[in-house]
C-alpha cells in the first residue's frame, strides 16, 4: 500500500509544492495528485527544463546551438551531448554551467576561441570547442539532462529526409512550430539577413550562433523583480538595464501559480531603471499569492519573467479546530467569514467518508467516526480552500 503524508495546514501543503516546483523527483507527483491537480501540473510542466536544439550546421564551422527557452535558469551540470549513438555522457555540456532564460549556447568543433574569432561573437557567448563527436550529413544530435533522459532530440539528413537543408557551410535553425519536435522539415538553411537575423562568419559561412529567435527573452534585461508582503499589501519592485522604447510591464497575479491574471499596467518610462507598484487588496484570506511580469515589447509579443511567490500571515482569518484530537465528543469548527462552507472529510486513504455543508462557526459529533487520522477539506463561498488534519480518538 502506497503512503499516504497528509499536512497540518495548506500553506504547508502549498510551500511543499512551491519547492517541488524545482524539483524533478516523481514521488512528490504523486503525492499531489491526491490533494490538487492544478499545483500538479505546474509541477509536471517546471520538470523538465525546456533547454532546446536551436541551431547546427554539420560541415564546415561544425556547431551546435541550445538554447534556454523557458523562464527559469538551467544548471547543465551533468548534462551531455551524443550523435545517433544516444549514449548519456559522450560529451559533457557542464562547461556551460547556469544557462539563463533566453541564453544560447555553442558546442563547436574547432577551439571555443577559434570559432569566437570565425563569427566574430562577443565575449559573453558560452562556447564549449573541441567538440570530436562530430555530426555528419545524416546524423542526430541527442541532449541529455543530468539524470541521462533525453531533453531534446534531432535526426536529420538531406538524404534520408529529402527536401531538409544540407547544412554544408550554411546552419539550419528551428521554426517556432518544431521547436523540441524532432522534425526537420521544420528548420531553415541559414541565409544573410533571414528572419532568424543569420549573418556571415569571417569566410562567407552562415548562421546565427549565440542568440535565437525562440528564446524568451525579455525585451528587456530585468535585472531583480521581488514581491514583498507589507502588512496586508504586496509590493513589487523591478529593475531593468537594456531595453527598448515602448516596452508595457503587465502586473499579473495567480492564487494557484498557473492561472494569471493582469491587474495593472505600468508603461516604460525613458531613462527609469527602477519600478514600483503596491497591490494592496491582493485577496483577504488568501495565503499564498504568486506574481510575475508580462513583458509586452514593441513588436506585440508578450513574454514573462520568472514567477515571485509571497505567504500572507494572516492566521485570524483561516479555520480552526478544537480539540484536536478529538476524544470521544463534539468537534468545533471557527470559520474566517460569514459564508457557505462546504467540507468534505477523507480517511488516511484517501477515500471520502462524509460531506457537511454549514454557515460560520459550527459543531459536530465525530463520536461515532472510527478512530483514526482524516484530511478534511474545507472551500469557502468565495472559493478559498484550506485543509486541516483531524486526528479522531473514540
Ligand atoms: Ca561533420
Ligand atoms: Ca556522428
Ligand atoms: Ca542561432
Amino acid at each position: 500500500m502506497s503512503q499516504i503524508t497528509t499536512f497540518d495546514t495548506f500553506s504547508e501543503l502549498a510551500g511543499k509544492a512551491l519547492t517541488c516546483l524545482y524539483e524533478t523527483g516523481s514521488q512528490k507527483k504523486t503525492l499531489f495528485v491526491f490533494f490538487s491537480t492544478v499545483l500538479c501540473s505546474v509541477i509536471a510542466e517546471a520538470a523538465v527544463p525546456p533547454v532546446r536544439i536551436t541551431e547546427f550546421m554539420y560541415n564546415g564551422s561544425e556547431f551546435i546551438e541550445f538554447t534556454n527557452a523557458g523562464d527559469l535558469p538551467v544548471d547543465m551540470t551533468g548534462w551531455s551531448f551524443d550523435d545517433d549513438s544516444r549514449v548519456p555522457g559522450s560529451v559533457s555540456l557542464g562547461a556551460f554551467g547556469i544557462i539563463q532564460p533566453g541564453e544560447s549556447v555553442i558546442l563547436s568543433e574547432s577551439p571555443a576561441e577559434e570559432f569566437r574569432a570565425h563569427w566574430n561573437l562577443s565575449g559573453q557567448v558560452k562556447i564549449i570547442g573541441d567538440n570530436d563527436n562530430n555530426l555528419s550529413r545524416n546524423d542526430e544530435i541527442n541532449l541529455f539532462d543530468a539524470t541521462g533522459a533525453l531533453v531534446d532530440r534531432l535526426t536529420f539528413g538531406d538524404q534520408n529526409f529529402p527536401g531538409t537543408p544540407r547544412t554544408h557551410e550554411h546552419s539550419a535553425w528551428v521554426g517556432a512550430d518544431a521547436l523540441g519536435e524532432n522534425n526537420i522539415a521544420g528548420w531553415t538553411l541559414s541565409s544573410s539577413g533571414d528572419a532568424e537575423g543569420s549573418f556571415a562568419s569571417t569566410d562567407g559561412q552562415y548562421g546565427s550562433p549565440g542568440k535565437s529567435t525562440r528564446s524568451n527573452a525579455l525585451p528587456v534585461t530585468l535585472v531583480s523583480f521581488t514581491a514583498t508582503l507589507s502588512e496586508t499589501a504586496v509590493d513589487l519592485r523591478w529593475v531593468i538595464a537594456d531595453y527598448e522604447e515602448g516596452v508595457v510591464f503587465d502586473i499579473q497575479r495567480s492564487y494557484d501559480g498557473y492561472r494569471f491574471e493582469t491587474i495593472h499596467q505600468v508603461p516604460l518610462v525613458s531613462d527609469r531603471h527602477g519600478f514600483f507598484f503596491r497591490d494592496e487588496n491582493p485577496a483577504p484570506g488568501r495565503q499564498l499569492l504568486y506574481y510575475r511580469l508580462g513583458v509586452t515589447g514593441k513588436d506585440g509579443k508578450t513574454e514573462f519573467s520568472a514567477i515571485r511567490s509571497v505567504e500572507t500571515d494572516r492566521p485570524g482569518e483561516m479555520i480552526s479546530l478544537y480539540p484536536n484530537p478529538a476524544v470521544n465528543g463534539a468537534l468545533t469548527v471557527k470559520t474566517p467569514e460569514k459564508a457557505a462552507v462546504s467540507l468534505k472529510v477523507y480517511n488516511s486513504l484517501g477515500m471520502e467518508q462524509r460531506r457537511i455543508e454549514f454557515r460560520e462557526n459550527t459543531s459536530f459529533e465525530t463520536s461515532d467516526w472510527p478512530s483514526g487520522t482524516y484530511l478534511l477539506h474545507f472551500t469557502t463561498r468565495s472559493g478559498q480552500q484550506f485543509r486541516r488534519t483531524l486526528v479522531v480518538i473514540n
